[in-house]
């Protein structure tokens, strides 16, 4: 009886671990050294579309400047990284080969302007409540394990950005 106890007990100890240990990487990922990812979003896409994009709130928590230098995931081709700005009245989209993220600043990735991932040519749409895992690399040698959720535009970046401020750009 004791022998058969204190073997199912070990077992159980043993697969907890193993099952803590299948969870952990996925859940420290969302920081690598001094950046950390407070925030991973997409857009569901536009139907018919074959890009999208995804959105990230990084802070760079030390006293060193880095830079996303690439990212990818399975869910598309390739992800190039973006910056977007109005020219003559003009939605463009540019392909940057770097995203800085300075030393105790946070960058808030947005719709409508700035910094972006793009997603191209995906393999299907990205639909809200879905999720997109996406690698970030990083100069500094860190590598982030992401996983995007995709929501609703309001809902990109919404926690402190102010009501309106963000979307003018896209209405003119
Ligand atoms: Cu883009």
């Amino acid at each position: 009886m004791n022998l058969r106890k204190s073997t199912l007990s070990r077992w159980l100890a043993a697969s907890t671990a193993a099952l803590m240990l299948a969870i952990a990487p996925a859940a420290m990922a969302q920081r690598a050294g001094d950046i950390e990812v407070t925030q991973a979003q997409a857009l569901p896409s536009i139907p018919g579309a074959r890009n999208g994009g995804g959105f990230l709130t990084i802070v760079n928590h030390g006293n060193a400047d880095d830079k996303i230098v690439s990212a990818a995931s399975p869910v598309c081709g390739h992800v190039e990284l973006h910056t977007m700005r109005m020219e003559n009245n003009i939605m463009r989209m540019r392909e940057v080969g770097e995203i800085p993220l300075p030393a105790g600043k946070t960058l808030r990735m947005q719709p409508g302007s700035g910094y972006h991932l793009m997603f191209m040519d995906l393999k299907e749409p990205l639909k809200v409540g879905a999720t997109v895992p996406v690698t970030v690399k990083l100069a500094g040698g860190g590598q982030l394990q992401l996983q995007l959720k995709v929501e609703p535009r309001d809902k990109i970046a919404g926690d402190s950005a102010m009501p309106g401020m963000g979307m003018q750009g896209g209405m003119h």
